[in-house]
């Protein structure tokens, strides 16, 4: 095992506890990936949120700081205004960013906050058992949408990436998908600007990866890498929505 793989420094020895096949594992281990590249493990803050992302607490070795459900924006805001040298990133899912915390992310995105938002679409409350989230889409099924969501009612799946990318201060947002290598390639070149962007003082950094959530999906990981093929991917489109390389306020 130890010649196909070297663990990433920032990631700790512990298995982690993930449901198998959960993408939140990929994630965690690109961006401990890229924390190592860029040599600033001991200068990285990250703001626990609520939701399955908290595995991050085992998972990273990092200084980390919890937060109230959704508010990890707002407190990133505070650590990085308080320690400016410091890496402070976000790593929240969908339930938490565009749900109960969408105030915080868009205020935070609008202010430009020098900070890396980094944001995990299973389009579900995955921690909580699969109620249905801004983002499920139109005919998937949740505990609190058996039959599938319906469009009169509760709307379209929330964009988030489409909302954000209006406003005039952020200087990256980015989707990519982590259902293939070459979009967890993508993924990982992502959060290396995002964080770049921080280190150098651009401003704020928002990158959406959409991920799965094959427990409450009913679904073995496979299954949930073709649903995500077939549907996820289809309506959350992959691209950049805005690379700016200026500061934010000059
Ligand atoms: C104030 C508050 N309300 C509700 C909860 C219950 N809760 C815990 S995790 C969660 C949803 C998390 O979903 P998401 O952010 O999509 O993360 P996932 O588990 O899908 O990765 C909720 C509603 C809570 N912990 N605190
Ligand atoms: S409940 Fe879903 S999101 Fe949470 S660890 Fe399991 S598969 Fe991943
Ligand atoms: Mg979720």
């Amino acid at each position: 095992m130890s010649e196909l793989y070297e663990r990433p420094k920032s990631i700790l020895p512990n298995a982690s506890s993930y449901c198998p096949g959960c993408l939140h594992a990929t994630a965690t281990k690109i961006i401990a990936e890229v924390i190592d590249e860029l040599g600033v493990k001991d200068k990285a803050i990250y703001v626990l949120p609520v939701g399955c992302s908290t595995q991050g607490l085992v998972s990273w070795d990092l200084d980390i700081i919890g937060s109230a459900h959704g508010r990890a924006p707002a407190v990133a805001t505070g650590i990085k205004r308080c320690r400016p040298d410091c890496l402070v990133f976000c790593y929240q899912g969908d339930g938490d960013l565009a749900s109960i915390g969408l105030a915080e992310i868009m205020s935070a995105a609008n202010r430009g906050e020098n900070i890396t938002v980094i944001y995990a679409n299973n389009s579900i409350f995955g921690m909580t058992g699969g109620q249905m989230a801004p983002t499920t889409l139109i005919g998937q099924k949740a505990t609190t949408a058996v039959t599938g969501r319906q469009l009169l009612g509760t709307g379209y799946p929330l964009k988030m990436c489409e909302l954000i990318k209006e406003l005039d201060a952020p200087r990256l947002v980015v989707r990519c998908s982590l259902r293939t290598p070459a979009g967890i390639k993508k993924a990982r070149a992502s959060i290396l600007k995002g964080f770049k962007n921080q280190l150098e003082g651009k401003g704020f950094s928002f990158i959406e990866l959409l991920t799965n959530c094959p427990t409450t999906w009913h679904t073995d990981a496979l299954g949930s890498l073709d649903f995500m093929e077939k549907y996820t991917e289809k309506y959350f489109e992959c691209r950049t929505f805005t690379d700016k390389e200026e500061r934010f306020g000059e």
